[in-house]
């Protein structure tokens, strides 16, 4: 496994952009420690650390737990006086111990819809790098079911054009030693239609205030078959990515990433020069689609709106 340092918020800021940090969770953690990063190399300057916020929230527009963390290291600047560098250390570790826990937990209660005997679906990566844990979101419901002795199977979808789910998921369920076959992302509508898939759990980047979900592009596509062949359809995610500012998914923001990471794999050529492509890194899946919404407090099912104000109240500080 390779280590990647970095050294400025600019390195960081890089890293996220061309995915080599990736996954809501892995960048909401970066937007809490890159914003001690700052306070670090600018010996305890406030507005270096504020500027540091607005570029990393820049990076990717549709995870909002990137969005919050950077907004809660801003808050904590306030007050903070002399000992910028100690409370950005502090407001960091707690950020990161925080999200652990919950995912812990949310695996937990997760894991209470998962019986033996079932093959679950998982798109993408949501995982333990993504999370730096126990497991992420969805890998967190998937190996806490695994660990308390329930035989199960997981389905990961390739995820074109970046292959997640080939390279990381893949990767982590052979660490964990959990059984896995591996599809590309245009054969779940043939594993569900043939009986080959009880439960679909995915990752979140962002839940809109009525229960939409912003996940990696597929996630929608997917949804759709399960709702067809009456497949229970689950995202795990945490009360930290539940983004009340956001009424519905129409008002979400999907990052578009550049044409050519369609085109080209691994710089290599797939399509006719010239050939126009889109990239939606993100897809909107309307709550309709979903069974229930995974969290730390509890799963929650419909109708959302109301359910996830009940969440909201009672999480009175934000968490991850
Ligand atoms: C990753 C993705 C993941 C969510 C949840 O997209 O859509 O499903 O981020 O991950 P990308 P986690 O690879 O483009 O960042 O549960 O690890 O936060």
């Amino acid at each position: 496994e390779e280590i990647m340092t970095c050294s400025t918020v600019e390195d960081l800021g890089e890293a996220i952009r061309s995915m080599q940090i990736r996954g809501s969770g892995a960048i909401g953690i970066c937007g809490a420690y890159g914003l001690y990063l700052a306070a670090l190399v600018s010996n305890g300057d406030p507005e270096a650390v504020k500027e540091a916020g607005v570029l990393l929230k820049s990076t990717r527009p549709t995870a909002v737990n990137l969005m919050k963390t950077v907004d809660e290291m801003t808050a904590a600047i306030k007050g903070a006086g002399q000992e910028l560098i100690e409370v950005m250390e502090a407001k960091a570790v707690e950020i990161l111990e925080r999200q652990l826990a919950f995912e812990y937990e949310l695996g937990r209660n997760g894991a209470e819809l998962i019986e033996d005997g079932d093959t679950v679906m998982t798109h993408c990566h949501s995982g333990a790098l993504g999370g730096a844990g126990y497991g992420g979101r969805a890998l967190s419901v998937i190996r806490t079911a695994h660990e308390q002795g329930k035989n199960i199977h997981v389905i990961t979808c390739e995820t074109r054009p970046y292959l997640q789910g080939a390279r990381i998921t893949a990767y982590e369920l052979k660490k964990f030693g959990i059984p896995h076959t591996l599809i590309t992302d245009n054969m779940s509508g043939f594993c569900m239609s043939t009986g080959r898939i009880d439960k679909v759990v995915v990752g979140s980047d962002r839940v809109s205030a009525n229960g939409d979900l912003a996940n990696k592009v597929g996630t929608y596509m997917h949804a759709l078959a399960a709702k067809e062949h009456h497949i229970p359809f689950y995202t795990a995610t945490s009360s930290h990515t539940i983004d009340f500012e956001t009424p519905s998914g129409a008002d979400i923001e999907v990052e578009m990433r550049d044409a050519s990471e369609v085109t080209h794999l691994k710089g290599i050529a797939i399509a006719p020069e010239g050939t126009d492509a889109l990239y939606p890194s993100f897809d909107i899946t309307p709550n309709a689609l979903i069974s229930g919404i995974i969290t730390e407090k509890g799963v929650i099912s419909a109708p959302y709106s109301t359910n996830l104000k009940k969440v909201n109240a009672e999480a009175d500080k934000v968490s991850q």
